[in-house]
């Protein structure tokens, strides 16, 4: 016993003074000084960080944070649950480590007392990690059953197709105008729900995995080939909420953007009425619009592209729709009120819409959509004709009114 460190025999041996004893001191005090200055700036931007989290839940429109659903406040609440129990380990876990610092520092030259092994401690360290997991655990499991069971008791249904690289939307209850018997009411990237209907989203993909995600209303779910999965909520909030695809799903996955719109019951059901009305086009017979009275450059479109109310149903929609190729792309009906081109990456304007059309595969990297203008299949004119005409796919009475974005007062009326 009483053996000395190494360092201090060579020491001892090498005859080291005092004075160079206190310098030795200096320099570990000021590298300590140096450490700390280093960790300010680092605390100082953690706590920006989180000072800016903490202002702007409320007003992100993606947030997470600022949740307007019960179901978005369960999941919000097993965040509380985990983020206080962290705290705790946090707390418990620092004050370990200073407590051990302080007692157990380093006092004189003896080697230290080797031990193996302290039942206290061992179980100990198993309990309490096994009542911090169940403190987690329970509360997750209870919401995890209730909100599948909620999936089940849902009354109004939509289908959801995940697409490479657009959602295409159908109400599955609500029927088609002219389109055949078994048709619905179809859309794409522009999930209008009436407020405080108990949703059930089906949803499908016959190509890769896609992840629905509205952060404000409800967690993800994946979409994925040959097994519907459901999700529910309800949303009493009117307003616009964003999604995106949450799973990668190949070179636009970034731009797979949504909307869920959350509107006032009256406002919704003038929305499928005006869905209802067919498109307004010269000549057109007042109950079906001839596809002879659109721009003769849509028919290429009409491969792909429906508009409810023409009498040209040809392009593929839902699970059969082959996305790869020939045959599908987002419904085109009341397109004029739609927000976005493209899944969210071009605001529907005139200019826009020619941009889209001129340079389709440029915007939007590895799009499914063929570009005809540098195919030299449309030109200046054809380009002019087709913007005109989609823009005018609207109600005759004017678009739905706009929703808050992320959910704010309520409509006025509502
Ligand atoms: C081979 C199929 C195909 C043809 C033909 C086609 N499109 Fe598309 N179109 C698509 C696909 C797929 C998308 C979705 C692109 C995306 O967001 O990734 C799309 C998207 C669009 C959009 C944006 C819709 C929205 O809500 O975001 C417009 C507008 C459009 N096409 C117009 C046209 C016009 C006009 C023509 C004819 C000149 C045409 N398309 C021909 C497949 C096609
Ligand atoms: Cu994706």
């Amino acid at each position: 016993m009483g053996r000395r460190a190494p360092g201090q025999v060579s020491d001892a041996a090498a005859g080291v003074g005092d004075a160079e004893q206190a310098a030795r001191r200096l320099t570990g005090l000021a590298r300590r000084r140096q450490g700390l200055a280093r960790a300010l700036p680092l605390l100082g931007m953690a706590a920006v960080v989180a000072l800016v989290l903490a202002g702007c839940g409320g007003a992100q429109p993606y947030s997470t944070l600022s949740p307007k659903t019960s179901k978005a406040d369960d999941i919000q609440n097993l965040y509380r649950i985990i983020f206080w129990a962290a705290t705790v380990v946090f707390i418990g876990v620092q004050a370990a480590i200073v407590y051990i610092i302080l007692r157990f520092r380093r006092r004189n030259e003896d080697r230290p007392e080797q031990i193996h092994g302290n039942r206290r401690l061992e179980l100990a360290w198993t309990i309490i990690p096994a009542v911090v997991l169940l403190v987690i655990f329970i509360p997750t499991a209870q919401v995890i059953y209730n909100h599948a069971s909620a999936e089940e008791n849902a009354d109004f249904s939509v289908d959801v197709y995940g697409k490479q690289w657009w959602w295409e939307i159908q109400y599955p209850n609500i029927p088609g105008s002219k389109e055949g018997p078994d048709e619905h009411l179809t859309t794409a990237n522009e999930i209008h729900i009436p407020q405080g209907a108990d949703v059930v989203f089906n949803m499908r993909s016959n190509n890769v995995i896609h992840s629905f995600w509205v952060p404000q209303l409800s967690g993800k779910k994946d979409i994925i080939p040959g097994h519907d999965n459901k999700l529910q909520f309800k949303a009493d909030t009117p307003g616009e909420y964003f999604g995106e695809c949450a799973e990668f799903c190949g070179a636009a996955h970034a731009w797979m953007r949504f909307r869920v719109i959350v509107e006032p019951k009256p406002v919704f059901d003038a929305w499928v009425a005006a869905w209802h009305q067919p498109p307004p086009v010269p000549d057109a017979n007042p109950t079906t619009a001839d596809v002879n009275d659109t721009p003769p450059a849509f028919g290429v479109c009409l491969v792909c592209h429906r508009v409810s109310g023409t009498n040209a149903q040809i392009a593929q929609q839902g699970i059969n729709a082959n996305v790869e190729s020939i045959g599908a792309g987002p419904n085109l009906t009341m397109f004029g009120c739609r927000h976005t081109i493209g899944a969210g990456i071009l605001e529907n304007t005139p200019e826009n819409l020619k941009t889209w059309l001129e340079h389709t595969d440029q915007v939007k990297e590895g799009v499914y959509m063929p570009n005809y203008y540098k195919a030299g299949q449309i030109k200046d004119q054809q380009v002019a004709e087709l913007v005109d005409y989609l823009g005018k796919l609207k109600p005759a009475g004017g678009c739905p009114p706009e929703q808050p974005f992320g959910g704010g007062t309520p409509v006025a009326g509502s």
